[in-house]
């Protein structure tokens, strides 16, 4: 069973402002949001991080996806547009070793990022 703080929201161990869930996903509102809609979407299995996603994942990776786009929607930022990250490693800005699909959306986004 993973120790990480995305664990712990998964088993509700801790607080999460959850705006999605389904028996494979969980989405939640970032604490330290980088644009006015910063949501998280996880699996509630236990992937590190993308790297270590097997190809029977492959229809949870993209399941994670489709849910973002649902939250978009409900989020009232599909039609102005969003921008989902997955970061990954020390150059890749990685801090939680829980994958996770970032939601970024209210505002227009730079290219490239940062
Ligand atoms: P990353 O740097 O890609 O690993 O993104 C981790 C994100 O997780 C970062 O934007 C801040 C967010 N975060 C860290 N701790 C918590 C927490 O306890 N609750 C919530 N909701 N978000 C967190």
């Amino acid at each position: 069973m993973a120790d990480n703080i995305f664990s712990k929201i998964i088993r509700k161990e801790i607080p999460a402002k959850i705006v999605y869930e389904d028996d494979r996903a969980l989405a939640f509102r970032d604490t330290n949001p980088k644009a006015p809609i910063h949501i998280l979407v996880v699996p509630k299995k236990d992937i590190a991080r993308i790297s270590e996603a097997e190809a029977a994942d492959e229809p949870l990776l993209g399941h994670l996806l489709t849910v973002a786009a649902e939250v978009a929607r409900k989020e009232g930022i599909d039609g102005t547009g969003y921008r989902l990250v997955i970061n990954k490693g020390a150059h890749g800005g990685e801090s939680v070793p829980h994958l996770h699909v970032h939601l970024l959306g209210g505002r227009a986004m730079s290219w490239p990022p940062g």
